[in-house]
This record gives C-alpha cells, structure tokens and sequence, in this order.
C-alpha cells in the first residue's frame, strides 16, 4: 500500500465512525431551511452533500482543508521559483495535512510509475476529426481507459461494501497519472501536426505536462504549477463536481463519473468560459482595431456585448461576491512573472471596467471577475492562443479535486444521490 492510501485509510476510517455517530445523535437535527425561490433558481445554495475536499466561501473564497490560496502558496511543497507542486494539494484533499517535500515527491514518483496510457486511447483519438473541439476529445480519451478500471473489475468479482474506496482509490491515481499524456496528445494532434513529444519522469507532473505539451520555460512550467493547483477543487456544488458526485454515487467508476463531469466543464457558463474569455477579448481587439483599446472603448465594447443578450464571460459567480482568489492569484503571478503584455494590461483594465457596468444592471449578484477571467492572456502569454484547448488544462487541473473527494465519498459510505424535484402544481398548492 502506498504511503498516501495508508494515511488516507487511517482518517477515513476515523470520520466513517465518527459521522456515523454524529448521524446516529443528530439525524434529525434541522440546519438550514429552502425557500421557494431556490427550488426555482437552480438550487443555489441549497445543503445537500458532503464535500471533504475544500468549501467556499461568498466572500473570502475557496480554502482547501481549511487552507486558503495564499496560505497553500506558503505552505505546500513548490517547484524551483516558488509555485505550490499539485501532488501538495491532493495530498492535502486527502489526508487533511500539509504533506513533506519528501512525500510529494514520493506522490509525484507513484504518479510516473502509473502513468502508462493504454495504446486504445491513443488510436481512439486518432480515428476523432483533428477538428473535434478538445473537451470532446477529452472525455472520449477518458472513456477510452475505462476498460482499465480497477473499480469496474473488482466490483464484478463482488467486491465488499468496505472496500469501494481502496478500488475507487486506484482508479482515480490512475486517471491522474495518465491524464497529463491523454491532454497534452490531444493539443499536439490538434494544433501541432500529431508530433508527440514522450513525457521526462525527471519532472514533476505539472513541468512533465509542460513538457509534453511543448514548452520547457521555467516560467511557464510554474504558472502550470499555479495553475493545476488554484484549479482543483471549488467545493463540491459546481455543476462538474456536483456532476461526478452524483455519477460516482450510482457506483459508476471514476472514468465514468469524472467523463461526466468533463461535459459539465464544458459548458460556457461554468469551465468552457476559459475559452470565452479570451475569444471575447480577441474580438474585441479585432473590432476597434487596437491591441491597447482604452477604457472607454472597452466600456463602449461591454455595453455592446450586454446590449446583444449576451454575458461578459469570466465575470459572475453563482456562490462569490468578491473578485476570486484565484484571479488575484493569476494577477499576481502575471506582476511577479511577466513584464509588458498588451493583453495582460487589457485584462486589467477590463477588471477596472466591467463591475460598475455589471452593477449598474441591477441584477448581477456578483460584478467581480472569476477565474477564467485571467487564465487565458497567461496561457498566450507562454505561446498557447488556441483557446479551444483551454478548458482541457481546467479539466486536468479539476480531476485533483473530485477524484480526491469520490474517494472520500466511497470511504464515507455516501449513499446513492437522490434529491427531491417538485412540479408547478405542488408549488402552487402548498402556497395556497
Ligand atoms: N454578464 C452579463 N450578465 C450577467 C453576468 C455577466 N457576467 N453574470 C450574471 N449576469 C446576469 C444573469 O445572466 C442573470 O440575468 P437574467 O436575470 O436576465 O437571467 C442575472 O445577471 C442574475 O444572475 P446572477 O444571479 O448574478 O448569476 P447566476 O448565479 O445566475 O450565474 C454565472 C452565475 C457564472 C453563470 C453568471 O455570472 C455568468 O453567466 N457569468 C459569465 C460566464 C462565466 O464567466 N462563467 C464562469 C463562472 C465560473 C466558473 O464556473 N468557472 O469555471
């Protein structure tokens, strides 16, 4: 047993006894109430699972185990400048602890050795049109592994209640030590004429993807450290995590859940507006015919967009009120890192210019950046303008954190998902 299974088994055994009890004592005990308005507003808000991995808040952001993302930038094991390494942080979904150099490189080294992608995926995406959008692609890659799953094999033999996690648990290291070669074969047959570059078991798993997607920059290997990390996990409502939550819960195996998952990213008002974002930029600059469009053009632009029905991709958030950590950290990186980029520049300024036209709506929640708005102008930034592909970083970013939590979800015994839809008619009865 590897030395992160072990721990993990250890706290989860733990919280399986502990919640069992607390469920015992408390089952009935009434914590929250839904109004009307909720079962009508796409559930918002709404409690109803479990989510060990991280949880958000309106105001302050996501935190990880507790930890926020600067205090993982401080605390986790990091590359060569400084950037927190991803294996840190699924070490920490897991376990709840800031794990050693040592033991992130031992996760790191775990990854390499199973990371050998079946020839099947590779011939599956060669049969897909070069023109098949990524994220397309993508899940089908996944859904190629699948006859590898260990979860699938053992539960056809019978496996015991209590072993779904240790089964769930294999499959899902798999999966991320396979997926950086799956991403990275799919850019390089997408945009760069199908010349693949082998992966280096040197490098860690971020600067190894970086490698095979075709840049060895030291920098642009730690903005994919940053990247694959702030990316992970944004508690469990999302529409992609919620997505493999519920499909892990009918004991579809990881491959399956996390497929399913991917489609939910691909949606543009959730992962997809990665890509959004900087196609909209890039529109934008084509339209006014300046790569350094002032602030009223960009205002005139917004009004546009908004005046055409159509949203200012990479801002608004279901849960956040405030501009997203995660963006501050993308800025931050782009101050630290980069020095004279028009685009970088034009992202600012749209971040002065958009929230008092999204507040002056009236009914926008949330006038902040998200996210995706920053990604995008990093990425080409480093030479990767085929914003198409966008999503597919997110999704590889994204398997950290729902993996980690359906492993959480199988040690905690999470029944089958099953909330309560209501029709028109019920509504209008219990008001009256
Ligand atoms: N531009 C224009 N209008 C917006 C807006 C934006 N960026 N954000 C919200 N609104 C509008 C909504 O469309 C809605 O309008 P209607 O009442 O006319 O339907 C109104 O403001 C109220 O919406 P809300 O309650 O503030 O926001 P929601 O919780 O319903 O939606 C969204 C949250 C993220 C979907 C929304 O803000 C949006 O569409 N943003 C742009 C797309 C985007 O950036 N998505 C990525 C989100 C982060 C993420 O998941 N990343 O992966």
């Amino acid at each position: 047993m590897d030395s992160l299974k072990k721990k993990f088994a250890e706290k989860a055994l733990a919280l399986f006894t502990e919640l069992r009890a607390i469920n015992k004592e408390h089952g009935e005990t009434k914590l929250d109430e839904v109004v009307l308005r909720q079962i009508t507003g796409g559930a918002r808000g709404i409690k109803m699972m479990l989510w060990e991995t991280s949880q958000l808040d309106a105001q302050e952001g996501i935190r990880f185990r507790g930890y926020s993302i600067p205090e993982i930038k401080k605390l986790l094991p990091s590359g060569p400048q400084g950037e927190p390494k991803p294996e840190g942080l699924f070490w920490l979904m897991l376990t709840g602890e800031i794990p050693t150099e040592e033991e992130v490189n031992g996760l790191t080294a775990e990854w390499h050795k199973r990371s050998e992608v079946p020839q099947q995926v590779f011939t599956t995406l060669d049969s897909m049109p070069t023109d098949t959008h990524p994220m397309t692609q993508f899940t089908i890659g996944i859904m190629a592994m699948q006859p590898e799953s260990v979860f699938d094999r053992r539960y056809a033999e019978g496996l015991p209640k209590t072993e779904y996690w240790d089964a769930v648990y294999e499959d899902s290291m798999n999966l991320i030590a396979r997926l950086p070669r799956v991403a990275a074969y799919i850019y390089r047959r997408t945009f760069k004429g199908g010349e693949h570059i082998a992966p280096d078991h040197s490098l860690d798993w971020s600067a190894n993807f970086a490698h095979m997607l075709g840049s060895d920059d030291e920098d642009f290997r730690s903005l994919m450290r940053l990247y694959l990390t702030i990316h992970a996990d944004h508690e469990g409502g999302n529409a992609s995590a919620h997505t493999v939550n519920l499909v892990g819960s009918t004991l579809s195996d990881p491959y399956r859940s996390f497929a399913a998952g991917m489609n939910a990213l691909a949606g543009p008002l959730h992962g997809l507006a990665n890509q959004e974002v900087i196609k909209w930029i890039f529109e934008m600059i084509d339209n006014l015919g300046t790569k350094t469009p002032t602030k009223e053009q960009i205002a005139d632009y917004v009004n546009d967009t908004l005046a055409q029905k159509k949203v200012i991709p990479g801002y608004g958030h279901a849960v956040l009120r405030e501009p997203d950590p995660r963006f501050v950290a993308q800025r931050r990186f782009a101050e630290q890192y980069i020095k004279d980029s028009e685009l970088i520049e034009t992202v600012w300024k749209i971040f002065d210019v958009v929230p008092p036209i999204l507040q002056g709506l009236g009914k926008v929640k949330n006038p902040w950046p998200n996210v995706d708005a920053h990604s995008g102008a990093l990425l080409v930034h480093y030479g990767f303008s085929e914003y198409s592909y966008y999503t597919v970083l997110f999704g590889v970013s994204r398997a950290l954190g729902v993996l980690a939590a359906g492993i959480w979800s199988r040690a905690l015994g999470m029944p089958l998902e099953r909330p309560k839809s209501v029709t028109s008619d019920w509504i209008k009865q219990q008001l009256k």
